[in-house]
């Protein structure tokens, strides 16, 4: 399965339009720690390997981000897939990371509360670092069908009053994290996407 899932920056007002027909689903703390090699081939290929509340996890790119600058990704959750994804060898993943010299790079906490609204997931995130969030997500079968979920996504947030701007990208949570606290390593990674015209950042 592939996760579509569009951000939007939303004022209070707008998160509780969005979520006021929604059933609560839960409130969650996450600690992201994210990794990648010396010079982030991990990051500049849309690949993201994290840790999040202990457990690895490696979000895969499937797809383009399209116009309305969606992201679309296969989660990979199993150790052994992700060591093998990243050549990593066989072993414990956390162990071979810091053996190939692996290294944090990132390291966000937030709170996230999960509503459900027919087929759709609404996050509604706030870290540590002040920076809030909405996240409109869909599952799709294959990458044929992230267009329709996209499409989907695009039309319940209109239909929730939500305004929404082609070709306008808003910074998830570890690049806006990048963009302020290690700009040098923000600027490394998407001079990297705007050299492959793949991104509107
Ligand atoms: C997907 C992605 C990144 C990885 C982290 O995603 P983020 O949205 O910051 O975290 P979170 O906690 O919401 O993940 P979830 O719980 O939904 O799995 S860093 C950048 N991207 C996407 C991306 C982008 N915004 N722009 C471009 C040009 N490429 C990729």
């Amino acid at each position: 399965m592939i996760e579509v899932e569009k951000k939007f920056l939303l004022t209070t007002e707008e998160i509780q339009r969005l979520t006021a027909h929604s059933e609560f689903l839960e409130e969650i703390r996450l600690e992201d720690v994210y990794y990648d090699l010396p010079g982030y081939p991990l990051m500049k290929h849309d690949k993201y390997l994290r840790s999040r509340n202990g457990r690895f996890e490696l979000k895969l790119p499937a797809g383009d981000r399209g116009e309305f600058e969606v992201d679309r990704y296969r989660e990979i959750t199993n150790e052994d897939e992700i060591n093998r994804e990243l050549a990593l060898g066989e072993g414990n993943t956390a162990d071979l990371l810091n053996k190939i010299g692996y290294s944090a790079v990132a390291t966000i906490g937030s709170v996230r509360k999960k509503y459900r609204d027919g087929e759709f997931t609404i996050d509604v995130d706030e870290t540590d670092f002040g920076y809030n969030l909405v996240e409109i997500e869909l599952m799709a079968k294959d990458e044929d069908k992230i267009a329709n979920a996209t499409n989907k996504i695009i039309s319940f947030a209109l239909r929730m009053g939500i305004e929404v701007k082609p070709e306008f990208d808003v910074r998830g949570k570890l690049l806006e994290f990048l963009y302020r606290e290690k700009p040098e390593v923000y600027e490394e990674i998407v001079q990297f996407w705007r050299s492959t015209g793949s991104t509107r950042l």
